[in-house]
């Protein structure tokens, strides 16, 4: 199908100027994997000097607001992000949908406007322990992904990653198999939605506790079309081998 694999690191609440010798390495280690496209989701405060810095990786944001602008106290508009560097953002991650009570409706908002802004969307979804152990993964996320979904999706500026909650940062991550099968259904649920063609060019990542062991098995899974990297994405050392395993 010709995707091309897609690997970010989303930085979370981590990173400041001393940090910027990282992003410098990453985006070398971006260069010598031309096959695969890597971005670095940095702090707000970090986009500007991290795209100066960063070679061959895009920079992004992890966040913005779906509204242009207003009375938003300590919120980023997309146009904001954009105008500091960024030519991607994060929206949903599930950190945000737990800690900032964002709803899915929020999300399609903001993957709108971030469209609107001239941004490339990474758009998160992911269940619970308890939804996973209950046996309703499949329903929840499939739900998440319908009401999250911005109009006019298209490959050209949406992915998504899908990140099981239970498995961000905690080192355990599902089964081939159970990564493979909601890889699976997020493409047959997004050929419903927006046809086959548009679909299949959509990239699907994994997230949560993707690392230089286990990174070439998950990517090599059909559907999954690379990983959006939190911890071991801090680290040019940690990181540059999971770029490898997607090239
Ligand atoms: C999931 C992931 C990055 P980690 O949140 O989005 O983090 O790789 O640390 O589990």
């Amino acid at each position: 199908m010709g995707r091309r694999k897609l690997v970010v690191g989303n930085w979370k609440m981590n990173g400041l100027r001393a940090q910027l010798g990282e992003v410098e390495a990453i985006g070398r280690a971006a260069g010598e994997h031309p096959a695969v496209e890597v971005g670095l989701c940095v702090p707000a405060t970090l986009i500007e000097p991290a795209r100066a810095v960063a070679g061959a990786a895009f920079i992004g944001a992890q966040d913005c607001h779906g509204a242009r602008s207003g009375a938003h106290t300590g919120c980023l508009s997309a146009e904001m992000v954009r105008e500091a560097g960024a030519g991607w953002v994060i929206v949903g991650h599930s950190e945000r949908r737990t800690d900032q009570h964002e709803s899915s409706a929020d999300v399609a908002a903001k993957a709108l406007a971030a469209r609107e802004a001239g941004l490339k969307v990474i758009l998160c979804l992911g269940e619970s322990l308890d939804t996973r152990d209950g046996g309703k993964a499949l329903d929840f996320v499939l739900e998440q992904l319908a009401r999250s979904l911005p109009e006019g999706a298209g490959a050209d500026w949406l992915s998504i990653a899908y990140e099981p909650i239970w498995a961000i940062g905690t080192g355990r991550i599902p089964t081939m198999e159970q990564i493979e099968e909601m890889h699976g259904a997020i493409r047959g649920a997004l050929r419903e939605a927006l046809g086959a063609d548009a679909a299949d060019g959509v990239r699907i990542l994994y997230g949560g506790s993707v690392n230089a062991g286990n990174a070439a098995d998950i990517f090599a899974l059909p559907d999954v079309d690379g990983g959006l990297v939190g911890g071991a994405s801090l680290k040019a050392e940690s990181f540059a081998p999971i770029i490898a395993a997607a090239a």
